[in-house]
């Protein structure tokens, strides 16, 4: 059960916006954009850009016919900057060309004067001038108060983790045809039904009058959760002003420097616990820098909090969450949505308070570890909880205690390479937490020659969902895959979908095909009984492409069955819609239950440190990762590769950089570096825990799309680690990523780099 998608990537016959063949007239366009971070707009003069030969207009706020909005859960961002700017990069204006190199080369001719203002760059700052996104949220379990005087040890800290470029291989694009009295477009999103409503909008249309179409992604990993919309929409809003068709597609730098990351955090925590290692309390503030406006950031942060503790049990918690507006572009989902960057201040605290209590922090890990029916800060409790299930299999098949001990004989030996470990558990919550959004629905057609298409709101962006999809057909209907087709996602087919994210894709739609499917199949069924001489509908059964009379050895085959049920003018369609039962989540009190299910697992990174150089090597990444009972494992298992591999730059060598004006340095794929190839570990290990989950999933399956990202995080420590075998004394500054510079700079005890 490979994914098929493998197969049509490597032999380039995989389309994309870029392969849609464009339409006689199609014009292109391209943004200008703001060049200060912070400031008033004094004036904007294109006369000369629309002068220039290819050059066929230029459109500005003004132009929009509806509401220049683009913001869906906080209305705080236009399309187009109309009175002020907020971030280098924010679009003032939208050139529309022959070519895309000559709305390019406009960009030159078009004056633009902005009284320029201090930016705000750091979200502590902003928090000091009370630029918030939205009120400050707090979660809170027990009493932190109490708690302290019960603890033996208390330490206090603070923690950063920087933002992650999504370097998704396909660049955001998208391409508007206009219809009759409205638009198609082809956008490259995670959420078709977003670019509709925010198009809509912008272009005061009904939403039924724009169709969104997506066949796939190269790549989202959260970037295109709401990101993409921009870009639609400004195709969208060409298209339908100039009646032709109009394409934008951006270049990587472009890119890089034009769209939202993950959002970097500073927090500052303290952590209590009593002398045999037990946790008691844990206090906590996030400082999200959410950029210029609130994009998805108050869902991100609040998924933050509720990651807070990881795996595991606090019966003291309190955790106070700021979403803090700077001048930076929209920070944007990123998988993992928050959850990383709260698991990496508790893993810290964890890790100072183990140096301060003198143990490794395994035994502080393990002593914590979740049980079942404990209860989360947020009042959800633990329900077939496998923390300790994967944590001793992993110590069971890659035994901690003896890879510290090599570890620490190859240290003895090596003077200036050394060996660190670290070992990272996880536990992630599955659903979108806003309730609203676990639904789900699917259109399953059967042809009469008994091939079947079928359409859902789930986006394929390479995490094989459509694989997926079509394998639970196949099942139900007990016939070839091949004779199972999946649609492009296209909001005429799949209405008021939620995006393809929060790990949900296959759990939501997977679970709305199967309940179109088993409908078809019992109305075949029924239909069936009396060609079959069956005496009830339970006496047949789908089965090797055959209708069975389980009794009499009689059948019919699918093919014949189909055709013959289209004779009987039996319908041969079916919609169905699926909500995840139980999910509720009450903000006036921040308690409830959120999450169908909670994903775990634990994963044992070792590195290897040049001390003298700073540089280091992943060698190996093992982990035992709760898949419940995977439906189909060489996809799951790529899944973890994958998100492991994010988790390990994130940690480590992915570095966004600003200069003090807001302007990204880190702009170009030489700047920024991903890992590769070499970089990967040696060993990457990924053993299936299985556990059949029974809670909303599909086919007892786990969600796999984000949970084993939070692996990497174990990178930061297993270095830390290898350090300290170098010099004890070395101030670990929890200060991700730990680049080379990092590493060697404290080393030599300098932390400013
Ligand atoms: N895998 C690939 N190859 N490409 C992607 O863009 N996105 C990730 C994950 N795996 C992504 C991926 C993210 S952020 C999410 S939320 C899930 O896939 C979304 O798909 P799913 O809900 O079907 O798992
Ligand atoms: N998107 C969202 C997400 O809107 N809500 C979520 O809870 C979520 N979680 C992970 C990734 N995307
Ligand atoms: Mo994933 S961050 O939910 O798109």
């Amino acid at each position: 059960m490979k994914n098929d998608d493998w197969v049509k990537h490597v032999t380039g016959t995989s389309k994309f916006i870029n392969d849609v063949p464009l339409l006689s007239g199609t014009l292109h366009a391209f943004v200008f954009t703001s060049p200060i971070a912070k400031g008033k707009i004094i004036d904007l003069n294109y006369f000369k850009a629309l002068e220039l030969s290819g050059i066929k207009n230029v459109l500005t706020y003004k132009d929009i016919p509806g509401v220049n909005q683009l913001g869906t859960i906080i209305k705080d961002e236009p399309l187009l900057a109309e009175n002020e700017v907020h971030f280098i990069g924010q679009p003032l204006a939208i050139i529309i060309g022959e070519d895309e190199h000559c709305v390019r080369n406009a960009i030159k001719f078009i004056e633009c004067k902005i009284e320029e203002e201090a930016p705000i760059l750091d979200p502590r700052e902003a928090f000091r001038k009370n630029e918030l996104i939205a009120p400050p949220v707090t979660f809170a379990l027990g009493n932190v108060d109490a708690a302290w005087k019960e603890c033996d040890v208390i330490v206090e800290g603070a923690v950063n983790s920087g933002g992650q470029e999504h370097v998704y291989l396909e660049t955001q694009s998208a391409y508007s045809v206009p219809l009759e009295g409205g638009i198609k477009i082809y956008s490259s999103t995670q959420s078709p039904t977003a670019v509709q409503r925010v198009t809509a909008g912008i272009l005061n249309l009904p939403m039924h009058k724009i169709e969104v179409d997506v066949l796939r992604l190269g790549g989202g990993f959260g970037g295109k959760e709401d990101q993409a919309t921009v870009w639609a929409a400004i195709a969208g809003l060409a298209s339908y002003v100039m009646q032709t068709p109009v394409k934008i597609s951006l270049s990587r730098h472009e890119d890089i420097m034009l769209t939202g990351k993950r959002h970097p955090y500073s927090s500052d925590y303290k952590i209590g616990l009593n002398s045999e290692g037990e946790i008691l309390a844990y206090e906590v503030y996030f400082y999200q820098n959410a950029g210029a406006s609130a994009d998805l950031s108050t869902a991100i942060l609040e998924r933050t909090m509720f990651h807070c503790t990881n795996s595991y049990f606090i019966p003291n918690v309190k955790a106070t969450a700021y979403s803090c507006r700077t001048n930076l572009p929209p920070n944007t989902a990123f998988r993992g949505f928050g959850g990383p960057q709260g698991m990496f201040v508790i893993e810290s605290a964890i890790h100072k308070a183990a140096s301060k209590l003198n143990v490794e922090p395994c035994i502080i890990q393990e002593k914590n570890l979740l049980n079942e029916g404990d209860e989360f800060p947020y009042g959800q409790k633990a329900v077939n909880c496998v923390s300790h299930k994967a944590w001793f299999k992993a110590k069971e098949l890659f035994p901690f205690e003896k890879l510290s001990e090599e570890i620490s004989l190859f240290n003895i030996k090596n003077k200036l390479l050394k060996k660190g470990m670290a070992v990272m558990p996880i536990c992630f919550g599955i659903s979108f937490t806003n309730a609203m959004l676990n639904q789900a629905s699917a259109l399953v057609h059967i042809y009469t020659d008994g091939s079947v298409g079928i359409s859902t709101g789930a986006v394929e962006m390479g995490q094989g969902v459509n694989m997926k999809l079509r394998q639970v057909a196949a099942s139900i209907f007990s016939i070839n895959i091949n004779k199972i087709k999946i649609e492009t996602t296209n909001t005429t087919r799949a209405a008021n979908t939620s995006p393809t994210a929060a790990s949900t894709g296959a759990d939501l739609n997977g679970n709305a095909v199967e309940k179109a499917c088993n409908t078809l199949a019992e109305r075949l069924k029924h239909f069936a009984v009396n060609l079959l001489k069956a005496k009830d509908i339970d006496q047949l059964k789908l089965k090797d492409e055959q209708i069975l009379n389980t009794q009499t050895g009689t059948s019919i085959l699918w093919d014949d069955l189909i055709l013959q049920a289209y004779f009987k003018r039996i319908d041969l369609s079916e919609h169905a819609h699926y909500a995840t039962p139980k999910i509720y989540f009450d903000r006036t009190i921040n308690k409830g239950n959120p999450f169908a299910y909670h994903v775990y697992g634990t994963a044992v990174i070792q590195v290897e440190v040049d001390c003298l150089r700073g540089v280091y090597k992943i060698n190996s990444v093992k982990a035992v990762h709760d898949f419940g009972k995977s439906i189909n494992p060489a996809i799951d298992k790529s899944q973890a590769e994958g998100a492991i591999m994010q988790g390990l730059g994130w940690m480590t060598l992915e570095e966004i950089r600003h200069d003090s004006r807001g302007k990204i340095l880190s702009d170009t794929l030489s700047a920024y570096k991903v890992p590769d190839v070499h970089f990967t570990p040696e060993v990457l290990e990924i053993e299936f825990l299985e556990n059949p989950n029974k809670s909303a999933a599909i086919f007892n399956s786990k969600a796999i799309g984000e949970p084993p990202l939070m692996y990497g995080i174990g990178a930061y420590f297993a270095i830390a680690n290898a350090i300290k075998s170098f010099r004890q004394e070395v101030d670990i500054l929890y200060d991700a990523p730990f680049t080379p510079e990092k590493v060697l700079m404290s080393i030599l005890g300098s932390p400013n780099c």
